[in-house]
C-alpha cells in the first residue's frame, strides 16, 4: 500500500490496535523546499507551519496519543539572524490562528528544550499555550525548542550529582529513575520517529528515548508531507515487528 492510501485503507489502519501511541517528527527541508521555488527560506517555514496545523488534527483524528515534533534544535541558533528572527515569531502566530482548533479538538500543548534562552515573546507564547490547554485530555502535543538530547542528558546527570550530594547519598540510580531527570519524565519513549527531507539522522532529538522507537524516513520536505505520507509511516510501523532486542 503506498501512494494511493484510499478511505477503506486508512479504515484499516485505525482499526488495527498497533496506533503509534507517541509518534515523533523532525520537520526537515523547509528552507530547501523554498529555495527549490526561488523563494525565501522563510516561505517554507511559513508553509512548515501549515503543515503542522494538518498533522496535529490527522494524528488527533488517527487517535495518536502523543505528538513530539522538533521545531527548534540547539543547532539552529547558527542560522541567519534573519531567519531566527522569523522562527521565533512562529509559535505566537501558531497559537493566534491555531488555539480554538486545539480546544475544539481537546489537544493540550506542552515543550520540551531549554525554555529559559529563548526570547520572551516565545516563552510568553508557549506559557499561554501551555496554560490554556492544561485542562485538556485528547492528544498530548509537545514541541521541542531550543532542544538538544546530549544538553538534556548532561542536565539530568547534574541534577542527579546535586541530588546525590544534597542528600549525601552516594547511591546508584536505574534506568527508570534517570528518566525522571528527563525533559520527557511525563511520557513514555516513542513508538515511531518520522524524519522528512532525505536525511537519515537522529541528529541530537531525543537520543535516550528513541532506544527502540522505529524510524522512519522519507524524501518528501516538510511542507509537503501530507496525510498520505502520515498514513503511509503507520502502515509500515504496523507491519513492523518491534523486538526490543529479544528474539
Ligand atoms: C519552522 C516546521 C510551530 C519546522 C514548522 C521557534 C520549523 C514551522 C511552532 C511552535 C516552527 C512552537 C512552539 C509552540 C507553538 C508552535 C514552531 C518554531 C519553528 C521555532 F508552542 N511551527 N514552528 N516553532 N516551524
Amino acid at each position: 500500500m503506498k501512494s494511493d492510501m484510499s478511505e477503506v485503507d486508512l479504515l484499516k489502519i485505525i482499526e488495527n490496535d498497533r496506533i503509534p501511541g507517541h509518534l515523533a517528527i523532525i520537520m526537515d527541508g523547509n528552507g530547501r523546499w523554498a529555495q527549490e521555488r526561488g523563494l525565501p527560506r522563510q516561505e517554507g517555514h511559513r508553509q512548515g507551519v501549515e503543515t503542522v496545523r494538518d498533522t496535529v488534527r490527522n494524528c488527533s483524528d488517527i487517535g495518536i496519543k502523543i505528538l513530539t515534533l522538533f521545531a527548534f534544535s540547539t543547532e539552529n541558533w547558527k542560522r541567519p539572524a534573519r531567519e531566527v528572527n522569523y522562527l521565533m515569531g512562529l509559535p505566537e502566530i501558531y497559537f493566534k490562528t491555531e488555539l480554538p482548533e486545539l480546544m475544539r479538538n481537546n489537544v493540550q500543548v506542552r515543550m520540551i528544550g531549554d525554555f529559559q534562552k529563548l526570547p520572551g515573546k516565545v516563552q510568553k507564547a508557549v506559557r499561554e499555550g501551555a496554560e490554556a490547554t492544561k485542562n485538556n485530555t485528547g492528544m498530548v502535543l509537545i514541541f521541542a525548542l531550543n532542544y538538544g538530547a546530549r544538553a538534556e542528558i548532561l542536565t539530568a546527570v547534574n541534577q542527579i550529582v546535586n541530588d546525590a550530594v544534597q542528600k549525601n547519598d552516594a547511591g546508584r540510580i536505574n534506568e527508570k529513575q534517570f528518566t525522571k531527570y528527563l525533559y520527557t519524565a511525563d511520557w513514555p519513549d516513542p513508538d515511531l520517529l518520522i524524519r522528512t527531507s532525505g536525511e537519515k539522522r537522529i541528529s541530537n532529538f531525543l537520543l535516550w528515548q528513541l532506544a527502540y522507537s522505529e524510524l522512519w524516513f522519507t524524501d518528501v520536505y516538510w511542507p509537503d508531507f501530507s496525510r498520505k505520507h502520515l498514513l503511509e509511516a503507520v502502515y509500515d510501523y504496523q507491519n513492523r515487528k518491534r523486538r526490543f532486542g529479544k528474539v
